[in-house]
């Protein structure tokens, strides 16, 4: 009997959900829990952390999953990583559904370091006012460049104090489109954007109004995850699930 596990977060693991819940198959959506009111899901859902490794080995188990598929977020290592080592630990078939990284245009000048933490150093000592679009978990990275500005999109108030001096708060959660973004820039008098290459259409826009208005892009490429089965569309999922009932799991 099929249950899946659709490991959550994304646009893409929302469009995945839809899919499933249509085709009736029988699935659970979970979330890590970081937000206070998540999106709601047309899936039986689960909310937290499975305690690391072990605790995923064991709710595979104890939740007898077929299957798992891995939509959640590109910066989502630590829960790729974990997926990869229980599924393998359990024989358990995982595919990671992801979305291709943001590609720059020939205008572009977008500056691209390996990893967040050489985020910081790729702003120059010059204060600027910086689109810092990366969430709230690794803000603690940019105290050491107090000098600037810094425009923060959070999808929840903060609950502890923000390490920047000089900063301004707006709430929102996405997918953010050309229009709303060119306006918050503008609004903001922002000269830098920093952000993830998140990839996918949900936090595109930015970058889209960025190139517009002529502002300096700076981007962190994606951790190294696990080699796993692939799939860049809901499409290429069930092809893959049916595959997989075709190889008698
Ligand atoms: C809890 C679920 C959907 C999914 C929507 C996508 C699009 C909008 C763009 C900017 C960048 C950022 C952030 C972002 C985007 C989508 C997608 C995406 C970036 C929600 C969600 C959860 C989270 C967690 C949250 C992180 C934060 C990152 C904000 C829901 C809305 C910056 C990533 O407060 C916190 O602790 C937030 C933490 C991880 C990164 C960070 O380090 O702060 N996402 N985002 C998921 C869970 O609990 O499992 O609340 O509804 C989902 C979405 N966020 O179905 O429509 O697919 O990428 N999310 C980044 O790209 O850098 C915003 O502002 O331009
Ligand atoms: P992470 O650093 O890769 O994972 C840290 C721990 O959070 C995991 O080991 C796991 O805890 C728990 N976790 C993560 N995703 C989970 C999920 N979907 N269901 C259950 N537990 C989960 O994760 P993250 O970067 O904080 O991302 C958390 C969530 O936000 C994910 O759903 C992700 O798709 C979404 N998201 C993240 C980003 C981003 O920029 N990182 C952007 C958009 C959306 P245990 O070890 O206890 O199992």
């Amino acid at each position: 009997m099929t249950h899946i596990l659709l490991l959550g977060g994304t646009t893409e693991a929302s469009q995945m959900a839809r899919v499933l819940a249509d085709a009736g198959m029988r699935a659970v959506f979970s979330y890590a829990g970081r937000t206070h009111d998540p999106v709601s899901q047309p899936l039986p859902l689960r909310v937290g952390g499975f305690g690391g490794v072990a605790g995923l080995k064991d709710y595979l188990r104890t939740g007898a999953i077929t299957h798992v598929i891995d939509a959640t977020h590109p910066f989502a290592a630590q829960m790729s990583r974990n997926a990869h080592a229980a599924c393998t630990a359990c024989g358990t078939p995982l595919v990671r559904l992801e979305r291709p990284p943001w590609t720059p245009e020939p205008t572009d000048t977008w500056q691209i370091v390996p990893n967040m933490d050489a985020l910081p150093n790729a702003l120059s000592d010059t204060p600027a006012r910086v689109f810092l679009a990366i969430g709230k978990q690794n803000l603690d990275l940019f105290a050491c460049k107090p000098q600037h500005h810094y425009l923060l999109r959070l999808v929840d108030p903060p609950t502890v104090p923000i390490p920047l001096p000089h900063h301004t708060i707006t709430l929102a959660r996405g997918p953010f489109d050309v229009a709303g973004d060119t306006a918050l820039l503008q609004q903001h008098k922002i000269t830098h954007i920093v952000a993830k290459n998140a990839g996918g259409t949900g936090a595109a826009a930015k970058l889209i109004a960025a190139r517009n208005l002529g502002l300096a892009v700076i981007l962190a490429q994606r951790p190294v995850l696990p080699v796993v089965p692939t799939a860049n569309s809901t499409e290429d999922v069930m092809r893959w699930l049916s595959h997989e009932a075709d190889r008698g799991v």
